[in-house]
């Protein structure tokens, strides 16, 4: 018997067998659509994603294979004692769920190129898909509450770095964010350039820090009185060699926003590897994102920004999914979070519209919402311009005033319980 099966054993020999009430025994049920019962379980059980209370597994084992710091932070640890260890105390609701509403950021490479003059706004009045459409129907429909918004630098300064935003190209993205602002929805404006401008990186080669904190400047003095509008600081930086450089650049938007005057908004913090949940803690991204503060030196709405597709390579390109990332990211996650006494928000995700995607996904959401004091929300990729061929849409078609979600979005990822099969919309 190796030594990682014997864990269950111990810990369950640890366990005090006080059944308090309102607490699941041991293999009873504790979670799911309808349920109504008891949420969590007594000492020793955890509630699983498939809400069973069982012997915790994974989850108290420490990882083997990353480099990440499980075990130390547990002392470094500035939560309250004894939070860092407990297992899922979330609500069961998740704060945010939502769409990425994709178009201005359409003409955007991974190297950070982007062509503004193939920025294509997903709204009727410039020629787009309906967009305004799509998200109120999301919202009335579905019960969706937030709408991620990409958009390429080079859109936003026309081009010319180090530029001031162009005022025409601000307006036409504005009335994107407007029209999301319109559904009552929160609405996170994101500059979707991978940490790059053209091939070359922020602060480590290509564009200045200043020249980052510039446009976050102008953006924050234009949004700082709409408190639904969230900061999404940079799409999906990769291959950054220094981190903590890639921190400084992070920290410069976060003090030129705050700065500014938007000083209670939401900043969203993204680490390296296609912000990838799994490598967040493994990688270094964590810990060095971890010293970004607001001027004042507190992290008062500093919430990471994580990615997580649940196909074989983590891309978000393959019909198929193959996990529901709960034991590679999301525990490890999870734990890490509540240790440092912060949140994380999973801003894209996403799969095919595939029975394997439906299973996977709904799993994974079923984990983040038992998670939600540090896990706030997922959004999904993508509706607005795609295609309803893309092999990810969560494009709506629409017939009349009747729209029909994809089945992905029907099964697991729109809020409401078995979202409506060709609702109308309102
Ligand atoms: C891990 O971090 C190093 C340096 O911080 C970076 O060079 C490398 O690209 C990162 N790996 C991934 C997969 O992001
Ligand atoms: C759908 C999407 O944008 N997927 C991107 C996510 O990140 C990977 C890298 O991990 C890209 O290759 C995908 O294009």
């Amino acid at each position: 018997m190796s030594l990682k099966a014997l864990y269950p054993l111990v810990l369950l020999a640890l366990a005090v067998s006080s059944s308090a009430q309102g607490q699941g025994a041991l293999y009873s049920q504790c979670g799911g659509i309808g349920w109504s019962g008891a949420t969590t379980c007594v000492s020793g059980a955890v509630c699983t994603v498939l809400n069973d209370c069982d012997p915790p597994t994974t989850s108290t084992v420490p990882p083997t294979t990353t480099t990440g710091p499980p075990t130390t932070t547990t002392s470094s640890a500035p939560a309250p004692s004894g939070s860092c260890t407990s297992p899922a105390p979330g609500s069961g609701s998740l704060r945010f769920m939502g769409v990425n509403i994709s178009g201005f950021d359409f003409g955007c490479n991974t190297d950070g190129s982007c062509t503004a003059s193939a920025a294509y706004p997903p709204l009727l009045q410039y020629y787009g898909k309906d967009g305004q459409g799509q998200m109120t129907h999301f919202v009335n429909n579905d019960g969706y509450n937030v709408f991620r918004l990409p958009v390429g630098w080079q859109f936003l300064t026309n081009n010319v770095l180090g530029a001031s935003i162009d005022q025409a190209n601000l307006a036409e993205y504005d009335a994107l964010v407007q029209a999301c602002l319109g559904t009552g929805a929160w609405c996170i404006v994101d500059i979707h350039n991978y940490a790059r401008w053209n091939g070359e990186i922020i602060g480590q080669g290509g564009p200045t820090n200043a020249q980052f904190a510039q446009t976050w400047s102008e953006l924050a003095t234009f949004y700082k009185s709409t408190e639904k509008v969230i900061f999404g600081v940079m799409n999906e930086p990769h291959d950054i060699p220094d981190i903590n450089l890639w921190a400084g650049s992070v920290q410069a938007a976060v003090t030129a926003i705050r700065n500014a005057g938007a000083t209670t908004q939401m900043i969203l913090l993204p680490g390296n590897d296609y912000t990838s949940a799994q490598t967040f803690i493994s990688n270094g991204s964590g810990a060095a994102l971890l010293k970004v503060t607001n001027p004042d030196g507190s992290v008062t709405n500093l919430i990471f920004d994580v990615h997580k597709y649940l196909d074989s390579d983590n891309s978000g390109t393959n019909a198929e999914c193959v996990t529901n990332n709960i034991a590679n990211a999301w525990e490890p996650l999870t734990q890490w979070l509540r240790c440092n006494g912060r949140q994380a928000f999973n801003t894209e995700t996403g799969g095919g519209n595939t029975a394997s995607c439906i299973t996977y996904m709904c799993q994974q959401i079923a984990y983040q919402a038992q998670n939600s004091d540090v896990l706030l929300g997922y959004v999904g990729w993508a509706a607005g311009n795609f295609d309803a061929s893309y092999v990810l849409s969560e494009l709506p078609t629409q017939s009349g005033s009747t729209w029909t979600d994809t089945s992905l979005v029907q099964a697991c990822m729109a809020p409401v319980a078995g979202a409506q099969k060709g609702s109308t919309g309102m």
